[in-house]
């Protein structure tokens, strides 16, 4: 785990919480995916990381699944809190913080941060009245319902009506402030179709929100007033300032020395959360705004959206036990166009691995590997005198896939770095199969033959290290079998800077000559329906 420094770029990176009123949805993981590559991608370059990911705990909602079961609401969350943990273990999900809105460090950042809004005078009490979904724990506006009271977002649940005082927070005093952020940061926001749906909420004029409740003991009681708990989205969104503080100093706003985050990772259905009432808390207490929010598409599951009712939802717990994290993580990257819904069909996830990383990658390495090891001697070819060892034909789009890849993680197009890698790696089995070195071993042209094996071993080398935020165990493996002693789950500032740095091995003709290379193995076994 790396420690705050201020010398070092920063990247702070966060999913949402996610709520325990059930077992982890596929979806949740898609997020927490997105965010490990990145966290993984800029723990490569040489940052001071922080990952940030953990549950929602409070509200209604959770109290009432808990009744349900007959348990009590805390032996439900730690219960539900345990299998997120669990589940990002097998998806190789690297966070540096697990925060849950139950623990007491939580509960006096939010204290605090309530106390600091309601000394700007930004608190009042009023009288809530309206429609409230308990599932999105959000009042709804009436027009916006479905047939008999049901809300867009959940079909099949019920609105309930409410009267009832509550504190309310004074968003409509930031409507200009928050105008001009979206204008002078306008990638506060991202992708561009999400800003657009805020700016078009904003306009039409912000209302004050409650942010307390009455008869719900589920929740943190509110300073200035314990028969009122804080509404969970006050709640919750403070976790990523609980998250900026060290684990082992004191829970206050003052030691929050990693805030603000860098990037906000969420889904575009908590994006008027994220990008509206969040800054506007944040502008209230006086801390620093995030830099970026990133309201991502949904998955839906062989064109339709997935539901209980449909019984096509996608276990997350079974698909990674069926199939291997790096093949998940890699399908949901390179498949869906980051900030655009896509879809999962299982057909189509095993034939794209298949061909992209077991035949395209992993057979490459393959067979030159074993030329290698037959006619070089096991070891790199080269080195010797000053005939150039990288192919001038492949050099061309060799040389600029670092930079490419580089900038498509920085912007997090995540399916264009991996066309882009995957695009070398086919342009480097047409070489290999045009040049046939094992001819041109056969006819005796040693130095020949050797530029072909040094080029593509390097062309998998440097695909395997672009490729190794998004599939980790498949990029160690290539490395081992290159002869390097890494392992990209295990990789700490110090290593990194001394034997894999970001600019050298990210730069086309890296590989040392002479290294000796691991016996050939498949480094991606093929998938099965
Ligand atoms: O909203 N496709 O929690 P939540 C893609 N506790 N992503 C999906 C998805 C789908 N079909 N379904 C869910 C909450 N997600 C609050 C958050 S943060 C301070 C509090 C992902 O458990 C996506 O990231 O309902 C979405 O925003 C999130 O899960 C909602 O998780």
């Amino acid at each position: 785990m790396t420690s705050f420094s201020k010398e070092k770029n920063k990247f702070v990176v966060t999913t949402p919480i996610y709520y325990v009123n059930d077992l982890p949805h596929i979806g949740s993981a898609y997020t927490t995916i997105a965010a490990d590559v990145l966290a993984r991608f800029h723990r490569l370059k040489g940052d001071s990381v922080l990952m940030v990911t953990g549950t929602d705990e409070h509200g209604q909602k959770i109290q009432r699944t808990a009744e349900a079961l007959g348990r009590s609401p805390q032996a439900h969350c730690d219960e539900i809190a345990a299998g997120f943990a669990a589940l990002w273990e097998r998806f190789n999900i690297q966070y540096d913080r697990f925060i849950r809105t139950t623990a007491p460090r939580h509960e006096a950042i939010v204290k605090e941060f309530f106390q600091r809004v309601w000394d700007a005078g930004d608190i009042y009490l009023g009288q809530q009245q309206g429609w409230y979904c308990v599932s999105c724990e959000e009042f709804k506006e009436e027009r916006d319902l479905l047939p008999e009271k049901h809300c867009p977002l959940h079909p099949n649940k019920q609105v309930e009506w409410r009267d009832e005082k509550n504190y309310f927070f004074r968003l409509s005093k930031y409507q200009d402030a928050l105008e001009r952020l979206y204008e002078s940061q306008p990638d506060f926001i991202q992708p561009e179709s999400r800003r657009n749906e805020v700016l078009s909420f904003v306009s039409q004029g912000l209302q004050d929100f409650s942010i307390s409740r009455v008869n719900l003991a589920w929740g943190i009681p509110l300073p200035v007033d314990p028969d009122h708990t804080i509404y969970v989205w006050f709640d919750a969104l403070l976790n990523y300032v609980t998250a900026s503080v060290e684990p082992d100093q004191e829970p206050t706003l003052a030691n929050a020395v990693w805030w603000p985050a860098s990037l906000h990772l969420i889904g575009k259905d908590i994006l008027r959360f994220h990008a509206v009432y969040w800054p506007a808390m944040l502008m209230s207490a006086g801390l620093p705004l995030p830099e970026r929010v990133f309201g991502h598409g949904f998955l839906t599951k062989d064109g339709q959206k997935m539901s209980k009712s449909l019984g096509n939802i996608i276990d997350p717990f079974d698909l990674v036990q069926r199939y291997n994290s790096d093949a998940i993580r890699y399908y949901f990257l390179k498949e869906i166009e980051f900030g655009r819904d896509g879809d999962f069909s299982e057909t189509r996830f095993v034939n794209i691995l298949n061909a992209d990383l077991a035949n395209d990658l992993g057979n490459l390495l393959n067979r030159v590997l074993k030329l290698a090891h037959k006619n070089c001697g096991g070891k790199v070819p080269g080195g010797g005198g000053d005939r150039p060892l990288l192919d001038e034909s492949l050099k061309a789009i060799g040389k600029d896939l670092g930079e490419a890849v580089t900038q498509a993680y920085e912007t997090l197009a995540f399916d264009q770095a991996c066309n882009a890698v995957l695009s070398v790696v086919r342009a480097s089995n047409k070489y290999v199969d045009e040049q046939a070195p094992w001819t041109l071993f056969k006819q005796g042209n040693q130095s020949a033959a050797e530029r072909v094996i040094y080029t593509v071993l390097e062309t998998v080398r440097l695909s395997a290290y672009l490729l190794s935020p998004i599939v980790p165990n498949l990029s160690s493996r290539i490395y081992q079998q290159l002869g390097y002693a890494v392992d990209f789950n295990q990789l700490d500032e110090a290593f990194i800077a001394a034997s894999i740095p970001f600019s050298a091995h990210t730069r086309w003709g890296t590989l040392p000559s002479g290294q000796s290379l691991a016996a050939p193995q498949p480094v991606f076994q093929r998938l099965e329906l």
